[in-house]
C-alpha cells in the first residue's frame, strides 16, 4: 500500500493540465465518492495497528497534494488571458486600415470653421419642403421656372410638397422662428431635376449664408466674403464682384476670386481669365424680409449661397463632379492626408 501512494504522490506532482476540463477529470480521478483517496481510506481498515499512523499520514500527504495542484493549476488556467486560450493576442498594436473623409466633407467643415470664427452660427432643416419656404417666402413669382416639374422634384401636388432645391429654406425658418440679429450658415443637400454629367448633378451640396441687424449693408457683405476667399484659398486671394439677379436678394452679385491655380495670370481652369467663380450674393429683398416676420424698416440684411462641389473643384483640382458620388475608393483615399 505504501508503495501504491508513494507512485499516486509522484504522480499528483509531475501532473501538468491544459485545460480546466482536464483538471476536473484529475480531481474525479482521486477525489470524487469513487476515487483513488476514498479507495485507499476503505483499504485503511485492513492495514496493521502498528502501520496505521504512518499510513494515515501518507494518505492524508496525498490528500494535500491533490488539493494544493488543483488550486495552483487552477490559478495559472484562470490567469491565461482569453485572448491566449483563443489563440489571439489583443496586446499587439493595432493594424486595421484607416478611413479618410470624404473631400465634400473636409471642405463643408472647413467653411463652418471660417464663418464660426466671425460669429455665424450653423443651421439645419429639412430636406422635404413646403412651397411656402422653398419658394414663396422667398419672393419666386407663381411662374418662375424652377417650381416646374422640369427643375424640381415634386413628392405632392396641391398642396406642393418638393425635395429643397436650396438651402435658403432653412434660414426662412430661422428668421420665422427668431429674430435679429442673425448669422446663420446652412449646410446641407439640395435637389434640382438635372442631367448627370461632368458638370452637374442632381443631388448637391451648398452652404447658403445670412445675416440681419440694424445697418448691415453692402460692405458688410463684401468685407465678410473677402475674408472668407483669403481664409479658404489664400491671404494673396482677390475677389471681384460682378452685377447678377436672384428672386431673393436686391441688389444681387457674383463672386469672382483670383484663379487658385495661377494666380490671375490665365490658364484652361478660369479660361484663361484669372477669375473663377465661387458664390452668388446680395442685399435680402426687403419682401423676404416682411414674408418672415421680420421688419424690413428696421432692418436690413445679406445672404450668400455656395456650391460645396464647386468650391472643392477649384481647391483640389477636380474636373469631374461625378468622382463625389461615385465611392471610387481610388479617388477618395487621396484625401487621407487632407484634415
Ligand atoms: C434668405 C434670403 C436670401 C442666399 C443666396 C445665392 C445668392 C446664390 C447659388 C450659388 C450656387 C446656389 O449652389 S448654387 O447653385 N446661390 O447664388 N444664394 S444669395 O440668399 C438667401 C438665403 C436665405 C432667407
Amino acid at each position: 500500500m505504501k508503495n501504491k501512494i508513494e507512485k499516486f504522490i509522484a504522480e499528483v506532482q509531475s501532473f501538468e493540465a491544459n485545460s480546466l476540463e482536464q483538471l476536473e477529470a484529475f480531481r474525479i480521478k482521486f477525489l470524487s465518492k469513487k476515487g483513488l483517496v476514498p479507495l485507499l481510506f476503505a483499504d485503511f481498515k485492513q492495514v496493521a495497528a502498528e502501520d496505521r499512523k504512518a499510513m494515515g499520514q501518507l494518505i492524508n500527504s496525498l490528500k494535500n497534494a491533490i488539493q494544493e495542484k488543483i488550486v495552483s493549476l487552477k490559478q495559472q488556467l484562470e490567469n491565461q488571458s482569453d485572448s491566449e486560450v483563443s489563440g489571439m493576442d489583443l496586446s499587439l498594436p493595432a493594424n486595421s486600415a484607416m478611413g479618410s473623409r470624404h473631400p465634400l466633407s473636409i471642405v463643408r467643415n472647413e467653411i463652418i470653421d471660417i464663418f464660426s470664427r466671425i460669429g455665424f452660427n450653423v443651421s439645419e432643416g429639412p430636406e422635404i419642403e413646403d412651397d411656402f419656404h422653398n419658394f414663396t417666402a422667398l419672393n419666386f413669382p407663381p411662374d418662375h421656372p424652377a417650381r416646374d416639374m422640369q427643375d424640381t422634384f415634386f413628392i405632392e401636388k396641391d398642396p406642393d410638397i418638393a425635395l429643397r432645391t436650396h438651402t435658403s429654406s432653412v434660414q426662412v425658418r430661422v428668421m420665422e422662428n427668431g429674430e435679429p440679429p442673425i448669422r446663420t450658415i446652412s449646410p446641407g443637400r439640395v435637389f434640382r431635376n438635372e442631367a448627370i454629367s461632368a458638370r452637374a448633378h442632381c443631388i448637391f451640396h451648398q452652404v447658403e449664408g445670412l445675416y440681419i441687424d440694424t445697418d448691415v449693408s453692402f460692405s458688410d457683405l463684401k468685407h465678410t466674403l473677402f475674408y472668407f476667399a483669403k481664409e479658404m484659398f489664400g491671404e494673396e486671394t482677390k475677389t471681384r464682384f460682378r452685377p447678377s439677379y436672384f428672386p431673393f436678394t436686391e441688389p444681387s452679385a457674383e463672386m469672382d476670386i483670383s484663379c487658385n491655380i495661377c494666380g490671375g495670370k490665365g490658364c484652361n481652369i478660369c479660361k484663361y481669365t484669372g477669375w473663377v467663380e465661387i458664390l452668388g450674393c446680395g442685399m435680402v429683398d426687403p419682401n423676404v424680409l416682411d414674408t418672415c416676420n421680420i421688419d424690413s424698416k428696421k432692418y436690413t440684411g445679406f445672404a450668400f449661397g455656395m456650391g460645396i462641389e464647386r468650391i472643392t473643384m477649384l481647391k483640389y483640382q477636380i474636373n469631374d463632379l461625378r468622382l463625389f458620388f461615385e465611392n471610387d475608393l481610388r479617388f477618395l483615399k487621396q484625401f487621407e492626408a487632407a484634415e
